[in-house]
């Protein structure tokens, strides 16, 4: 889980075969505090989001080099290349970019460490595409065809998202996630946190929607019971989501999405998100410190009142993964034990930490670069679970032993117990999913290799699924039984 498969440089490879276009996900050592399935749960949508637009003429292939298949193929040798780069894998992707060049094929590298460092980038590829792929890749195909590649291409984010295809899942290997429904209903956020990497110079993303039953129709379309929302925050328009959760209740499926603390403001939007099958919600709470909130600009509601809110979502049968920046600026030793402790007592069911870091061209990068504070610019670090600043309150070893302990503590027998659901019929099914995801570390990478995520993982699913129907149609008949005279209540789950 910690090493890329080895590309031979005397490799043979086969003649280059025009029109076939493979798309490469590279390698990144999996960090090992953290759980190894939370790399397959759910696929990226950098390339099959792109990928619908392929013209039909071309043949397409996808490749995860995640998924531990080894090296990716080269018999015969695609024309195109498309490889999709972040920073903690630019590395990876560069060798990977090198050795197809150095073979014949014509490389293309998109995402958004290509957008942030582009000069960085381009002595690896044939072009960059900065920015939009979907909008891009058809041109860029036609520009291959014509033989007139440009070394650059530009695209914003200010179309109309509506418009957008649906990602080409059939591309994905199904067995090898937990779920291939990856969906995407939004684009941008209404915040503008400093450490966000939508603060990134030269990205700008405008908050745009996507049609409600498009997303609805996709879901059904890709006939798995679960899927997971990549939206950055699927609750930054609240009748949006209202108008989403309408189209996704006839479905009877269970989903799972990144929202903001603030969707509690309206609890009856908790209630609806649970009757269209939300399951789950991962949220950045980010600090318990008002003052780390506020340096970092983020519009949130007071700490002291997250509890109350986590609340409102268990009420609803809505397990909450809590997601914790560590070694923020006003952080102290014991931020370590407090978090952990208010995990604790809230009993959230899941919970992801994360060093804070400074991604390149972001505010937060600036401030800390102007203060002496960045130690290094090796990318490959820059993955959350090293200290790559000096911060300021602890050292930066400090910062990192901390980092590992909170993990070692949330993902021990005891803190798992202790954060188990008050509703006793969900406890089962979440000490299953807690003891597979957080305590099966050794096993993970045979199941990734042997194409047994899905099968493995699907029963425990299903299961959940049922429940969730099950505890819909309580959900509306209790509402049915307090229901004042004459008042109309909708029976569909
Ligand atoms: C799904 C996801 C994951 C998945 C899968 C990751 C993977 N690489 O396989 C999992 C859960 C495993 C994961 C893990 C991590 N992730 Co992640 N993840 C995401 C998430 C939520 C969605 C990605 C996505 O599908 N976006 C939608 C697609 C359509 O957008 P896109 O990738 O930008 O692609 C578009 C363009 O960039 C372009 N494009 C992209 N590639 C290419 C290639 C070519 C050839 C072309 C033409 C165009 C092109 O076209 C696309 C369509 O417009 C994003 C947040 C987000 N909403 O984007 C974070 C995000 C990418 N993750 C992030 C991080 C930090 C991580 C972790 C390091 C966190 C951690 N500590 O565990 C790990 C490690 C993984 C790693 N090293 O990349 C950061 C990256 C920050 C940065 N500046 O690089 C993000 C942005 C989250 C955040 N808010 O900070 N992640
Ligand atoms: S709320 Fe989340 S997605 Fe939105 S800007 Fe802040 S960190 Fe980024």
């Amino acid at each position: 889980m910690t090493t890329a498969p080895a590309l031979d440089p005397s490799e043979t490879s086969g003649a280059v075969e025009p029109c076939y276009a493979l798309l490469i996900n590279p390698f990144y050592p999996k960090d090992a505090h953290a759980s190894f399935g939370k790399h397959v749960l759910t696929p990226t949508l950098a390339l099959t989001s792109f990928a619908a637009t392929t013209p039909a003429h071309w043949r397409i292939e996808y490749w995860d080099e995640n998924l531990l298949h080894g090296r990716p193929p080269c018999q015969p040798m695609p024309e195109v290349v498309g490889i999709t780069v972040h920073l903690t894998f630019a590395r990876r992707a560069y060798e990977l970019a090198d050795w197809y060049r150095a073979h014949g094929a014509k490389v293309v590298l998109g995402g958004l460490h290509v957008l942030s460092c582009p000069d960085e980038c381009a002595p690896h590829a044939n072009s960059l595409a900065l920015g939009d792929g979907v909008q891009l890749w058809p041109r860029i195909l036609r520009d291959v065809e014509a033989n007139a590649l440009q070394p650059r291409y530009l695209a914003t984010y200010e179309n109309d998202y509506r418009e957008d295809p649906s990602p080409r899942r059939s591309i994905l290997p199904r067995k090898s996630f937990l779920t291939t429904t990856s969906l995407i209903a939004t684009r941008g956020c209404h915040n503008r946190c400093g450490f966000c990497y939508l603060a990134t110079d030269g990205l700008r993303m405008p908050y745009r929607v996507r049609d409600p039953q498009q997303v609805a129709r996709e879901f059904e379309e890709n006939g798995q019971p679960y899927a997971v929302f990549i939206d950055n925050n699927l609750g930054s328009r609240r009748d949006y989501l209202h108008a989403l959760c309408a189209a996704l209740r006839p479905l009877n499926k269970i989903w799972s999405a990144a929202v903001t603390i603030d969707v509690t403001d309206d609890p009856s939007l908790i209630r609806n998100m649970a009757l269209a099958g939300c399951t789950g919600v991962f949220i950045g709470f980010e600090s318990l410190s008002d003052d780390n909130l506020a340096d970092s600009h983020k519009k949130t509601p007071k700490t002291s009142d997250y509890a109350r809110r986590v609340r409102i979502l268990h009420d609803y049968g809505i397990q909450v993964n809590g997601s914790f920046v560590l070694g923020f600026d006003h952080d102290r030793k014991d931020v370590f034990a407090r978090t952990a402790e208010w995990i604790e007592e809230n009993r959230l069911e899941c919970a992801t930490f994360h060093i804070l870091t400074p991604y390149p061209a972001t505010p937060l990068f600036r401030q800390m670069e102007a203060e002496g504070r960045i130690l290094h610019r090796d990318w490959s670090l820059y993955d959350t679970g090293h200290a790559v600043f000096q911060p300021k309150h602890m050292s930066r070893e400090e910062l990192e032993q901390g980092y590992a302990w909170i993990y070692h503590r949330l993902f021990s027998h005891a803190s798992i117990w202790r954060r188990r659901p008050e509703q006793l019929q969900a406890v089962p099914l979440y000490v299953a999913m807690s003891y597979l995801y957080k305590r099966s570390n050794r096993f993970w990478h045979l199941l990734i290799k042997h194409d047994l995520v899905n099968p493995v993982w699907r029963p425990l699913v299903e299961m959940t699924r049922w429940r969730h129907v099950r505890y819909r149609r309580r959900l509306v008949q209790e509402q049915i039984a307090a229901r004042a005279p004459g008042q109309v209540v909708s029976a569909g789950v």
